[in-house]
This record gives C-alpha cells, structure tokens and sequence, in this order.
C-alpha cells in the first residue's frame, strides 16, 4: 500500500455501510461463520451469551437484537478456527515468537492445551491439567510469605470466577490483587467515593432518555462504546443537548448511521450525535469544570442580587451536601487566566457550555479514559461532581454521574472483591462467612506489583486473563520484572506476549471463552456479569468449546486452589460442580446479592441499588461532599520543568477502530482515515512544520521523564491531523514503553497514559519498534 491509500480522510458517519462491511467482513473472516451469525443474535439476550466486548449496558425492556460492529468483532476473535495447539508450540521457539508482532501473536488463534514452558530447548510443551496444579502449588507454597505472589486480574472474568479467585487468594493470605482497573477507572471510583459515597455510576439505561443534557468527557464511543451512539442521537433528536469535550473531533461524536435501522440505511441518512463539541488541552478538563463552576456562581450571585430565579440547587445543597462554601471559595480564588491557560480554551467556550449547563434541568455527566488516565484525574473527577451538586444533578431520573466502564465485568470483578484495598466490610464478612483469618493489609495494585517483581520480592505472578506485559506501562522495565520470577502462569484465550515473557518456570492455562458451552458436573452453567449501570444478568455460552482440553475459569481457579490448599476453606471441587452453589456463597458474603440465584430468573436481571442514586450518601458526614481542590499551578511535571527541558508535544496514547485493548483485530482504523498500518502519530500539520518535518516523515519519539532513563519508540509516520497545537495521539500498546512506571495518577497509581511529555527525532532506522522485550 502507497502512503497516499494508507491515509485517508474519512467523511461517512459512524456506524452505517462501513459498520455493517466490517461486521461481514469479520463474520468471514473468523472462519466460522455461519454459527457465529446464529451466536451474535443472542448477544446481550436473555438465554444468549453477554457480550464479550465493552461494558456498556440495554434497557431489559428493550428487548431489541443489540450488537454492535465492534462486539461483532469481539465475538468472531473468539471464535475463531484457527488452534494453537501443542503442534504449533513444537514449531515456534519462544524466542522466535518474540520477534512476531502483537498482530501475529493473537491472530493465531485459540490456545488449546496447558502448556509448560521447557527453558532447555525453550520451547512450550504440554502438560496435563493436574500437574500444572501440582506446579502452581508447589511454587506458592514454599514462598516465605503469600505476599509474595501476585494475583492479576483483567476484566473478563465473570463474578463466580472473581468471587472465587478472590476467595483462594485471601484464604492463601495476601490482598496482593493487581487489576486491569488500576489502569483504567481507579479515579472515577476514588473521586466518586470521596464525594458521593459510592465508587459506580449513579445512572441506568433509562436515565439517558430522560436526560436535558449529555456531557460526553474524554470519550470515544463510537469505538469503544458503539451501542452508546443510539441513545446519544436519540437524545440529540429530541432536542437534549449532547456536549462531547474531546481533543479530537471524533467520528461517533459527530454523526452516526444506524445499521439496525433499515429505512435510514437505504436512504444513506444519519444523524448528529452532538450539539456542542469542545476541544481542550490534554488534561485540561479540571480547568473546563472549574470555568463552568465560575459561570454558575457568578450568575447564582446575579440572581440573589435581583431576586431571580435560582442557580443553584439551593434545597439539595443545604439538605445533602457540606463543604459547599469552601468549594466556592476555591472557585473564587481560581483565576480565569489560570481557567483559559490550563484548559487551552477560549472563555466564551466555556461560558457557552455552562449556560447549556444551566438551562437544562437533568444532566448526566459521560466520561472514560481521558479524564482518569492524568496525574490529577482524582480531583478532575470530584471536580465534574462538584458542578453536578451544585444543580443538584445526582439521584434524580435523567441526571447523575456516569462512568462509562471499559471491560465487559470489570465493575463486577470489584464488587466481588477484587480489590487491593478492600474495605473492613467485605474483610468482615469473608471471614464470617468462611471462618479464616483474612488479611487486612493493604496489597499491591499494577504499579507496585511491577516495581515487587523487579526488587525480587514478588516472585509468582498470576494472570486471571489480560495482558500485563503489554497493557502496562514501561514495557522494558515491565518485561524485566516479570522475567525475575520464579513462576508466572497465564489464564488465557489467545497466544500474547505475556506469554513470552516467561518467569523461570512458565504455564498457560486455556480457558473458555463466554461464548462457549460451560459444562460442569450438573450440566450446562451459566456466570453473571455487571454491566456499567450495575445491572446484573446471566449468561450462556452458545458455541462448541474450540477444544474438548479447555475448562472454565472457574474450574482452573479451583484446580489450583485445592491443589494449595486442599479443602480450605471451602470444597473448591464441589463448588464448581454447580455454579449456583458459587452463587450461593456471593449471596451469604456481597451486599446486594441475597436470592441471587432466585432474582437471575427475571429477565435482564437485577439492579444493584445504589445508594447515591437515592441520594443516601456512605461518606463520613453522611452526606455528599465538595472537594476543594486548586487547579494544578502546571500539568507538566516541575522535575521535568526545573531541568530547563520543554517537550515538543504533549501525546495521549489511545484505540484503534480495529483493537480491543492489547489485541489487534486489524491494522485500520477508519474513522481516523488510517489504513494499514499502526505505528502513526496523528500531529497537528503546523506542528510538524514548526518541528522542522513533513507529515508523512518518520520519527523516532523519546519521553521526557525525571529519572533521566532514555525511553524511546522508532519508526512512526507524522500524520497531519486535526489535533489542537502542541498535543499528539498515537495507540497503545505500541507506545507504552513511553509511559514511565513512576508517573501516575495521584492517588490513583493509573499510569499517566494521557499525558506524555516527548520529543521527537528524525527517525534513525528504517526498522518498527515491536515492542518486544529482546
Ligand atoms: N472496541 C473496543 N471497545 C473497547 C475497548 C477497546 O479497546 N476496543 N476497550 C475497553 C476499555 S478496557 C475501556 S477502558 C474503554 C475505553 O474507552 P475510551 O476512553 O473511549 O478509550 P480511548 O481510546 O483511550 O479514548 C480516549 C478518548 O479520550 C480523548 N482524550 C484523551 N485525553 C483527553 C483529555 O485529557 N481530555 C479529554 N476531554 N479527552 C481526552 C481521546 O481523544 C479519545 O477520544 O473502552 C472499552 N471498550
Ligand atoms: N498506554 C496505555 N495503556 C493502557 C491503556 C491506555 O489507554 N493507554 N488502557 C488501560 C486500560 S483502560 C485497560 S482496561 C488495560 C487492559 O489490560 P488487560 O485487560 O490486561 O488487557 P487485554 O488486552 O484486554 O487482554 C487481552 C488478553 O486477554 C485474554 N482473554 C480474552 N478473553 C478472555 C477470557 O474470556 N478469559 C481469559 N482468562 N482471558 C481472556 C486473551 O488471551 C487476550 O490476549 O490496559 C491499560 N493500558
Ligand atoms: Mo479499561
């Protein structure tokens, strides 16, 4: 492919012909096609399997065909033809897989047996499922002290496998439970707990339809929530105001054809998903909130002078809230210089979007990974609370706070207790429930996990699905860790370079997929997820395992665990027989699960209730809580500054339309007009100018970071994009290595993802970075 096809402008809406082409496209290409349409039209059905792809959640009542290109896609990987089998291994020495991209890796298909990792002719071999136990076992227990493995966890896994997995590692004796979410939503739940109590969304399906305004903050739905677009058009149609703050003009935010809607798909229609489009500054939306929070207390102060109608909520602040005069205090001493610096954005921006604010009388608050990746994204998060409050804007229908979460059950992983810093509540009732000393110490979260394994003091990682090597940040750094230990074992679908990345001692352990038939002792089971509005509903696999050598994360959770610790301190054999019974043991131990085997028989399942939502506020004072924060003085860090460095660009690290995460569908990504290939950097055209380049050139990109260690990425072609001066996008995994293990989000250990100081180079090789760790 010429440069000139590889990157193209795209001017269709999201969705439409293109959506549906790839869908086909996939169905083909997964190999198995005709099973799979059948699959797909059970996704998100009740009876059918849920889908594998975002955490997006339906309305039950619904009762529509939900699906969309990018969970299509999802399915199809799984199901895939392709094997990887103990022949495969025979063929390809590990170290030659290193040399294989990401791409490569996964593309090969599905895992089909145990396999042991041979140092000598380094190689994977088979090994049966017993002894792979034994091995496990045999590692964990002669550690000096359980907090010195680590038990990571992606956000696949369903609740009866979390709520298991978490049960054997507290009865093991560590809370050392790095997951998927320290790098993903960590901010929105400690802001939300901080201000109103509760760690999740306050919103349901319903909500958005009631809603007068949308904010849509550091998101890209139409990629990585696509069934969000309906329910934003929607809104848009009703004449709610849709207002997307993003960087980037992204496709899905802009217009949208349906795909399930005939009429509009002959007619080549579509409809805009926004009314209002903001473009600030790479972390700059702390400074956007706090602007509109100064819009709102300015016009609240007219009003009392003239005795017009009120700006605030003032009922629901003196009934619900405290701390409400220090916060506008801290608003006041906000400057509005500091407000237009910070956000990058002109004053009468924002003052038009606080006046949307203002006369819509429900609002609910969207966001994702552009506000919680930031080293401030704790107080930027507590900061779009505080202008909920102060309208009053949460526990009432059509209005509240909405973290849109990534991963299919990763909010149901931490309400089963994957957490390493659980509360004394789930602590107290483990150990009531199953009568062992649980341990009560904080453990470790992603960042630590790496730094223990590098300091030799961690020396077992288990994975529970994902991908740490490549998901996470510093992959040099990351790679070395793992390779200290003295064991790492993998919990997996598909081949990636976790895998590679081998301790002494290396297993892979394949799984089944959610859209495969998971027969147990009493017959065909089921497993329960919670979708991003705590919706709680069972799902059936449909599809014929891909190997009859596969068993369910349940049933390898519990191998290894009776294999550790024999019966302790349940019969993990009988447990999995049945997955009720592990559904009994969630009812007697989580809140808000009591009857759970009862209450999955009603369609689309159940709400966990959440007490914010009903305005009951679990904080301290009982009711929900201002945070007054200053703005950041500056966002680059000060060791950076003092060093009189200045970066070129400010880069954001961010998905494909063809990518889940660490794995890689295709090499496109066609709302962005970019064709296959990945490694771009998408840069403003003056920039690359004023840098002393031309778009199409190759650069090298090097990070600039305190510790003075040289972190560098090669080979990536300047795309000229409309991106705002200064700033850069590029996608991960490619451009982890740039992300240092030490900057993260305060409080929240989440690697700094979205805000990266770099410098370009002309490029010195011709060779991609494969991010491999050779
Ligand atoms: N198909 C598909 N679906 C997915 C995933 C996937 O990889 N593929 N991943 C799943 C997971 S785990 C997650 S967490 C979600 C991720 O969903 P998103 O958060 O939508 O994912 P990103 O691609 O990281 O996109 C971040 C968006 O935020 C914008 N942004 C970046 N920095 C800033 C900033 O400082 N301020 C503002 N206002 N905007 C900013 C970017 O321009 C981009 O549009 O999606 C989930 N769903
Ligand atoms: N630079 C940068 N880094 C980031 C991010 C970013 O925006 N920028 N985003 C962060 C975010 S939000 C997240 S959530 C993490 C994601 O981190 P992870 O969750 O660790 O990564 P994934 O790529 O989702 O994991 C993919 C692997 O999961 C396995 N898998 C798939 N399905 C199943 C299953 O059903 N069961 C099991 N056991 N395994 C399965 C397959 O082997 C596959 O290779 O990455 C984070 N890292
Ligand atoms: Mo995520």
């Amino acid at each position: 492919m010429s440069q000139k096809e590889q990157i193209k402008a795209y001017k269709g809406p999201a969705g439409g012909w293109g959506a549906l082409k790839a869908v086909t496209k996939s169905w083909w290409g997964s190999e198995n096609a005709v099973k799979n349409i059948r699959t797909m039209l059970k996704t998100n059905q009740n009876g059918g399997f849920d889908c594998p792809g975002c955490a997006w959640g339906e309305s039950p009542e619904s009762g529509k065909v939900n699906f969309c290109e990018n969970g299509a896609k999802a399915v199809n990987w799984e199901a895939t033809k392709r094997l990887v089998d103990p022949e495969f291994f025979s063929h390809h020495s590990v170290t030659s897989m290193l040399k294989q991209t990401d791409y490569w890796l996964e593309y090969q298909g599905r895992i089909t047996h145990p396999m042991r990792y041979d140092a000598k002719t380094d190689h994977y071999v088979p090994i049966n499922w017993e002894d792979a136990f034994e091995l496990i076992a045999l590692h964990l227990n002669q550690l000096e002290s359980p907090h010195q493995a680590e038990f990571y966890t992606s956000g696949r896994a369903s609740n009866e496998a979390a709520f298991l997995y978490q049960l054997f590692v507290r009865a093991f004796g560590t809370n050392n439970f790095p997951d998927c979410s320290n790098m993903c939503h960590e901010a929105s739940a400690i802001g939300m707990k901080d201000t109103i109590g509760v760690g999740k969304g306050t919103v349901i399906f319903d909500d958005f339809e009631k809603a007068d305004a949308i904010f849509v903050i550091g998101q890209n739905p139409g990629t990585n929530h696509p069934r969000m677009l309906e329910p934003l058009r929607e809104a848009v149609k009703r004449g709610a105001q849709v207002i997307c703050i993003n960087p980037l003009k992204e496709r899905g935010l802009e217009r949208f054809q349906n795909p399930q809607l005939p009429v509009e798909m002959l007619s080549n229609g579509s409809a805009p998903t926004n009314t209002a489009y903001i473009r600030p500054s790479l972390g700059g939306d702390m400074a956007v909130f706090r602007g509109i929070a100064k819009f709102l207390l300015q016009w609240e102060r007219e009003a009392i002078a003239t005795n017009g109608k009120a700006v605030f909520d003032r009922e629901f602040l003196s009934e619900h809230t405290t701390g409400v005069d220090e916060y506008l205090a801290e608003v006041d001493a906000t400057t509005w210089e500091h407000i237009t610096e910070q956000s990058g954005l002109e004053l009468s921006e924002i003052e038009m979007v606080a006046s949307m604010y203002r006369r819509a009388e429900r609002v609910i608050t969207c966001w994702a990974m552009g506000l919680t990746q930031h080293r401030h994204s704790v107080p930027t998060i507590k900061e779009v609370a505080n202008v909920q409050m102060l309208r009053g804007n949460v526990g009432k229908p059509g209005a509240g706070l909405s973290p849109v979460r990534g991963h299919s059950n990763v909010q149901g992983d931490r309400t089963m207790g994957i957490d390493e810093k659980p509360s004394d509540m789930l602590l107290d009732s483990i150990e009531r429930r199953f009568n062992f000393e649980v341990p009560r110490g904080v453990g470790h979260n992603t960042v630590q996990a790496i730094k223990a394994m590098e300091e030799l003091q961690s020396k077992v990682f288990i994975g529970l699905g994902g991908n740490f090597a490549q998901a996470t940040p510093d992959t040099e750094r990351t790679h070395k860790a793992m390779k200290n230990c003295d064991l790492t074992v993998h919990i997996s679908t598909k081949l990636n370079r976790s895998h590679l990345v081998t301790g002494k001692d290396a297993l892979i352990l394949p799984c089944l997929g959610r859209t495969e038939v998971d027969t147990q002792a009493n017959g065909p089971q089921g497993v329960t997820v919670e979708d991003t509005f705590s919706m709680v509903h069972i799902s059936y696999g449909q599809l014929k395992p891909r190997s009859e050598s596969l068993r369910s994360e349940p049933a390898i959770i519990a191998g290894i665990a009776n294999a550790t610790l024999g019966t302790h301190p349940i019969d993990w054999n009988w447990a999995i027989e049945d997955y009720d019974r592990i559904r009994d043991l969630i009812a007697d131990t989580i809140p808000g699960f009591t009857n759970f085997n009862e209450k999955l028989k009603n369609p689309g399942g159940f709400h966990l209730v959440n007490p914010a939502a009903q305005r009951t506020w679990n904080t301290p004072s009982g009711k929900a809580q201002f945070g007054a924060s200053p703005l950041p003085k500056q966002l680059i860090s000060e060791a950076i500054l003092e060093k009189g460095e200045k970066p070129d660009l400010i880069l954001q690290t961010m998905r494909s339309h063809d990518q889940y995460n660490t794995t890689l569908y295709g090499l496109n990504d066609r709302y962005r007009g970019v064709f296959g290939m990945r490694e771009v950097l998408f840069i403003n055209e003056a920039d690359i100018r004023k840098l002393g380049f031309e778009p199409g050139d190759k650069v090298d990109m090097v990070s600039m970071w305190e510790d003075g260690i040289e972190r560098k990425v090669s080979g990536f072609t300047l795309v000229a994009y409309d991106v705002p001066a200064g700033q850069a996008a590029a996608y991960y995994p490619e451009t982890n290595p740039l992300v240092p293990l030490d900057s993260y989000g305060d409080r929240t250990f989440t690697p700094t993802s979205k805000f990266i100081a770099i410098k370009l180079e002309k490029s010195t090789s011709d060779e991609i970075s494969l991010v491999t760790s050779e």
